[in-house]
């Protein structure tokens, strides 16, 4: 067949063939000015990851354009015998990568993300007003596991659901998992949660799936945070355990932002229809197929050999860049950490975590203030997070984090420095001396941002095939 000239576009369509630089130069800087900062920071926030050029051409494919609510061989609009074999390629690469027995398990790849995916959850296995545990925000739980302030229901999980969060001793930072049993005979939950953001240690699924069963409550495990470990085998197996299993695909699976739900056929023969109704029409509309696309990228890049060996190599770097901060007599909560980040307790320095994260940041060191056990104000948390997946993505290997544990120790040493400038112990006055100051302080952050970008701009970013080439844009 002879190539047909295809007409070029009218006038005011031409704007849909031209590249994002020429039509929107506006977001064409952000994002390479975010290129830049990615580049040319240290990411240490325990949640984020650096994702795959292959995972980033997917999720930014036409694929983005199609309407397919409903599932695959079941849907609401035509024209989608292409989405269903993407959809079904995800779900199959999803129960690969978890080693799970399609006959057993299923999988729903559709929530937007882990928020949804939660809800969705709750949406399908339990009736309004049904009793949640989960383990509690200022002990490193989830937002969506039922937060509740004395002041307000936060979370929808505690709007819809009677909340009863389970916590960590404050003495060693591990969960309490008897006290936790002995508050579930009186509270008689109808699901226990386990998962977490903010706990740097593995999960005892057989003591939690112990208690679930004494009230026949269902186990659900939200493994966001180490879903790319428990897929590497270098964590515990919640689906040897739990009921149901959700998760996002951005964090350690390191894929697009999106989140999947795991659900156990065999013990409740209506779970999966119960799942699939629940994220659509319940909670959701039209899936992302772009965003499964991605999923189903990332998917086949964790079932390979090279993700077993990241997964081992995010550990063992959050335990370098552990056991660093603890040469310096720093305190971390559990002593230490067996997955993917340590939670980091400044109280004993008189410094919070919104100190350090400002002064990180202006070190081009990105983490997040947290609160840490027996924190008694949520506003005012007294450590930090710091997780070591995005920079494993960057081929860091121990000795790389320990250089990073030394950066975050001159941040430490410039905050003491700031406060006594500052003449106070306020956040504003702290951030004041550390932005206009002329003092020694400001000086010592010029330094350290310096050295930072000096060796962070050594390592190659992910998604970029040739990090040589970026640039500093004008201004930085
Ligand atoms: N916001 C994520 C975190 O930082 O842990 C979880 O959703």
């Amino acid at each position: 067949m002879s190539a047909q000239a295809i007409p070029v576009p009218n006038d005011f369509n031409k704007v849909l063939y031209a590249p994002l630089a020429e039509v929107d130069p506006e977001v064409a800087q952000i994002i390479e000015d975010e290129t830049w900062r990615q580049f040319s920071g240290l990411e240490l926030i325990a949640s984020e990851n650096l994702t795959s050029l292959a995972t980033m051409e997917a999720n930014g494919s036409i694929l983005t354009n199609k309407y397919s609510e409903g599932l695959p061989g079941a849907r609401y609009y035509g024209g989608n015998e292409h989405i269903d074999r993407l959809e079904n390629l995800c779900r199959e690469r999803a129960l690969k990568a978890f080693d799970l027995d399609p006959k057993v398990w299923g999988v729903n790849v559709q929530p937007y993300s882990g928020s949804t995916a939660n809800f969705a959850t709750f949406t399908a296995l339990l009736e309004p007003q049904d009793r949640i545990m989960g383990l509690g925000l200022p002990d490193g739980g989830h937002l969506t596991h039922g937060y509740y302030t004395a002041k307000k229901k936060i979370s929808a999980s505690s709007i819809y659901f009677q909340s009863f969060p389970y916590q960590v001793d404050p003495k060693t930072g591990y969960i309490d998992y008897e006290r936790l049993a002995t508050n579930a005979n009186l509270f008689k939950p109808r699901m226990i949660i386990c998962g977490g953001s903010a706990y740097p240690r593995d999960w005892d699924y057989a003591k939690l799936a112990a208690t679930a069963k004494q009230h026949s409550a269902l186990l659900m495990a939200d493994i966001a945070h180490i879903s790319g470990l428990v897929a590497a085998k270098v964590q515990n197996n919640p689906f040897e355990f739990c009921d149901v299993v959700t998760t996002t695909t951005h964090k350690t699976l390191r894929g697009p932002r999106a989140g999947m739900i795991f659900f156990r056929k065999d013990k409740d023969p209506e779970a999966e229809a119960k799942i699939n109704a629940a994220v659509f029409p319940a909670c959701q509309g039209g899936p992302h197929n772009n965003t499964i696309a991605g999923i189903a990228t990332a998917l086949r890049q964790v079932s390979s050999p090279e993700f077993k060996e990241y997964a081992a190599a995010v550990i063992k770097n959050s335990q370098a860049l552990g056991a660093k901060l603890l040469s310096y007599g720093y305190k971390l909560q559990t002593e230490g950490s067996a997955n993917h980040l340590v939670l980091w307790d400044l109280r004993p320095l008189g410094l919070t975590g919104s100190k350090i994260e400002k002064i990180c940041d202006l070190a081009h060191i990105t983490i997040n203030k947290n609160a840490v056990a027996g924190d008694t104000s949520a506003m005012v948390p007294g450590g930090v997070r710091i997780g070591a997946s995005a920079l494993t993505s960057r081929s860091m290997g121990p000795a790389d984090m320990e250089q990073v544990a030394t950066f975050l120790h001159r941040a430490i040493e410039i905050s003491q420095v700031l406060q006594k400038e500052a003449g106070s112990k306020l956040l504003k006055d702290f951030v004041a001396k550390a932005t206009t100051g002329e003092g020694e302080g400001r000086k010592l952050i010029e330094q350290l941002a310096g050295d930072v970008q000096a060796f962070a701009t050594r390592f190659p970013l992910p998604g970029v095939p040739d990090s040589s080439k970026i640039q500093r844009p004008a201004g930085h």
